[in-house]
């Protein structure tokens, strides 16, 4: 059962070069409403959180890259082949230079019992291994985690903040989702949704608004609260567009502000189809607010997942999760060793 302390009102203590901002937009200031403890009423599929299979979601990069690859290194691979190889690493999204350096590498080993078994220990060796109970973490006890969801349009950052949600909420945290995605007014809605669907508490201003100061409210009523965990939406955006990777830095600013000495988790949402762009948008967005970690969404419907090898080798930021679907159970904790066995399965 869950127990919930009446939600206070927002206080808005503007402070440095967004008072302004801040002062006016808090006219705008929607009260956060009380969290509705009923799941808000919803399509059984999206409220199913059975866990998603990972070989079951990887079915179509199984019957892809990876199952030519295990083909050409069935029965004792020629140089031809090796190269052939290396070929479908780069069509899978590995990236060119990283995957001449797995083939080499793999050629080299001489401990792995077949040369598939040697590709696959190169693969998993780029990736790595993240604590399957990962959570955001407080600096002090009397400040929230705070995780901010950054990514380019559509790859499944809200969806992505639901799932969480209902995993964090399980556990028995206190959770609130800020609406920092005030772009569309159906962003916030959509949000709200996955907020009451939880029972987390909920904070928006009115579309359009200065996301920053959705996230320095969300941040203050948490702290009043003592919420355990605020998880912040944010609008998706190009990452070539500076002026919205600017907002974003900003948003980033308000939560090193508002709880110094606390490092805010900052999850890249990752749409697996996207491929070798991926890692362009995840540079981009590294440079501007610090990623401290990828969930790689819709590995169900790609006929790849290689971009995965090329982003840590690049980044070195793990990744936390993947998105098998778009059921509440279909985000998963990454596992390196289950992932690449689910390649190669
Ligand atoms: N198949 C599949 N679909 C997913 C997954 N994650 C999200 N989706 C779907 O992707 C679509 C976009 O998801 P959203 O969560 O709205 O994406 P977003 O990043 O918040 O989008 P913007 O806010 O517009 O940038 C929805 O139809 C989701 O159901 C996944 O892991 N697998
Ligand atoms: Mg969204």
């Amino acid at each position: 059962m869950f127990h919930f302390r009446k939600p206070k009102q927002p206080e808005i203590e503007p402070e440095g070069e967004e008072a302004s901002d801040w002062t006016a937009l808090s006219q705008a200031v929607e009260p956060a409403v009380e969290p509705s403890i009923e799941p808000a009423a919803s399509s059984p599929a999206d409220t199913d959180d059975t866990p998603g299979d990972l070989a079951e979601g990887l079915q179509r990069s199984r019957g892809g890259f990876m199952a030519r690859i295990r083909g050409l290194l069935k029965s004792g691979p020629d140089e031809a082949d090796w190269e052939s190889v290396e070929e479908m690493l780069i069509a899978g999204d590995v990236g060119g230079a990283l995957a001449s350096e797995v083939v080499e590498r793999a050629r080299g080993r001489k401990d792995a019992s077949s040369a598939e078994a040697a590709v696959r220990d190169e693969l998993s060796a780029l990736l790595t291994v993240s604590d399957p109970g990962w959570r955001p973490a407080r600096a002090t006890p009397d400040q929230p985690a705070v995780l901010l969801m950054v990514g380019v349009n559509g790859t499944g950052k809200t969806t992505t903040i639901g799932k969480l949600a209902h995993r964090y909420r399980a556990e028995g945290n206190s959770v609130l989702l800020a609406a920092a995605d005030t772009f569309r007014a159906a962003a916030i809605d959509q949000l709200r949704i996955w907020s009451d669907r939880s029972g987390c508490q909920f904070v928006a201003h009115a579309p359009g608004a200065d996301p920053a100061a959705v996230v320095y409210d969300a941040i203050d009523a948490a702290v009043a609260r003592h919420v355990d965990i605020v998880i912040a939406d944010t609008a998706g955006r190009l990452h070539t567009k500076s002026n919205l990777m600017d907002e974003l830095a900003k948003m980033r600013r308000v939560v090193d502000r508002r709880l110094p000495g606390a490092t805010p988790e900052v999850l890249f949402v990752l749409d697996a189809t996207t491929g070798q762009n991926g890692l362009a948008q995840a540079r981009v967005f590294h440079e501007t607010v610090g990623l401290t970690g990828i969930v790689l969404t819709k590995l169900d419907s790609t006929a790849k997942g290689g971009i995965v090898f090329a982003i840590e080798d690049a980044l070195h930021v793990p990744v936390r999760f993947v998105g098998v679907g778009e059921k509440l159970g279909d985000l998963l904790p990454f596992d390196p060793q289950a992932f690449v066995s689910a390649l190669f399965a």
